[in-house]
């Protein structure tokens, strides 16, 4: 039979292997689940509980919208009205981004109450510390652009800043030029606002961070340092492409961007250089704030790969004064102050000018059958 005593013997021991084991399981970093247990013997808190679930599920982690409801449309009593913070208390960091299909732009705008006609924006209860212009290059990407809008105006808003979001694009089908509409939509944007900041933006590359604030340096700033095509690496030192920001004064020092990379490539790497040339450096956020995703495509027809591009690029120090801000030339074909952005049409002509090429000479139906026989079959 066992006495009394010795079965309180027991029971201390029980206790004892317990606290043993508990504080080896707290070693071992399974705090948690001991701190769960201790928890169980508590007195439950069901208004803590609520708080946690609240943050968990109302604002969850990387949603881009998950601030916007803390602002709020101007309150008009008249009162004085100050800067906003240095560091807008909106910001959360990393941004979670995907591309669910069957976004509309009128889920976009539904989204985004306080956006005004032409894609603007200025903060209600606050007087902005910056006016950003947004300049997006485009043709026939309209799947890409209801991505960036829906992820950029919310990010723009959490940065507080007076903005506006401008579509320039290139009508008719010759082939693209992204310089040149970059250089055209630097001039209508000006026409409208004193901006003090503009960022040229490609319409496939969607911020991940918004702590990647879209205000300008006192150097040029390539904002597109780590994009996750290139692994989120800068591929090579001189890169300028993506995205990147100027102010008006910067612009025209460097006599904005070349008007003569028709197609694919170059361009931006001769901006890279005209920046330096210009007396200028390059600025960057960092690797870990500079970060996009691309929305994935192929190269577009019209957008060929352009094969001069290295042989232009060898003579930017001999051309980039001659060929530029001050030699772009282009015709306005439309302003539409949509809901959620200003889109600018232009006619940006071709290497001959902006008059349409003349027409070729008129190849006789005997002569175009032969020429088609004679092609070889492409590659397959
Ligand atoms: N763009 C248009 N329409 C066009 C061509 C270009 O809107 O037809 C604009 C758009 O803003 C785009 C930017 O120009 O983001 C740059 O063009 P791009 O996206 O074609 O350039 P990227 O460097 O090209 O992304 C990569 C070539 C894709 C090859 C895919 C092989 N896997
Ligand atoms: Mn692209």
């Amino acid at each position: 039979m066992i006495s009394l005593q010795s079965k309180w013997r027991y029971l201390f021991m029980f206790l004892g292997i317990q606290l043993v084991v508990m504080a080896l399981l707290s070693r071992e970093g399974y705090q948690k689940r001991v701190s769960y247990f201790i928890r169980i013997f508590r007195k439950s808190d069901p208004a803590g509980a609520q708080a946690q679930n609240r943050t968990a599920t109302d604002v969850p982690v990387g949603n881009v919208y998950a601030n916007l409801s803390r602002l709020s449309k101007a309150e008009t009593d008249g009162g004085d009205i100050f800067y906003c913070p240095k560091t807008s208390p909106l910001l959360a960091g990393p941004i979670h981004v995907s591309f669910p299909s069957g976004l509309t732009l009128a889920e976009v705008r539904r989204k985004n109450p306080l956006v005004e006609r032409g894609g603007r924006y200025r903060p209600a209860n606050c007087e902005a510390r910056h006016r950003t212009a947004v300049v997006i290059p485009h043709r026939h990407r309209e799947h890409h652009l209801r991505f960036l809008l829906y992820y950029l105006h919310p990010f723009l808003q959490r940065q507080q800043l007076n903005y506006a979001i401008y579509v320039i694009h290139q009508a008719g089908s010759y082939t693209f030029n992204r310089a040149k509409l970059m250089n055209a939509g630097f001039r209508e944007a000006m026409r409208e606002e004193d901006w003090d900041c503009l960022f040229f933006h490609d319409v496939d590359l969607i911020p991940e961070d918004d702590r990647n604030t879209y205000v300008c340096d006192a150097n040029p700033k390539h904002a597109a340092i780590a994009m996750d095509k290139f692994g989120y690496k800068l591929p090579y030192q001189m890169y300028f492409g993506g995205v990147s920001a100027l102010t008006p004064l910067h612009y025209l020092k460097m006599n904005g961007f070349p008007n003569n990379y028709w197609g694919w490539g170059g361009e931006d790497d001769d901006i890279g250089v005209r920046v330096s040339l210009a007396g200028m450096s390059i600025s960057r956020p960092s690797l870990k704030v500079g970060r996009y995703k691309m929305i994935k495509h192929k190269l577009d027809k019209g957008n060929d790969v352009n094969p001069k591009r290295f042989n232009m690029l060898a003579k930017t120090r001999h051309t980039w004064k001659l060929d530029g801000m001050n030699t772009a030339e282009y015709e306005v074909l439309s302003r539409e102050y949509l809901p959620l952005y200003t889109n600018i049409t232009v006619h940006i002509g071709t290497e001959a000018g902006l008059k349409p090429l003349p027409p070729r000479p008129t190849v006789p139906i005997s002569a175009k059958a032969s020429v088609k026989a004679a092609t070889p079959k492409p590659d397959k």
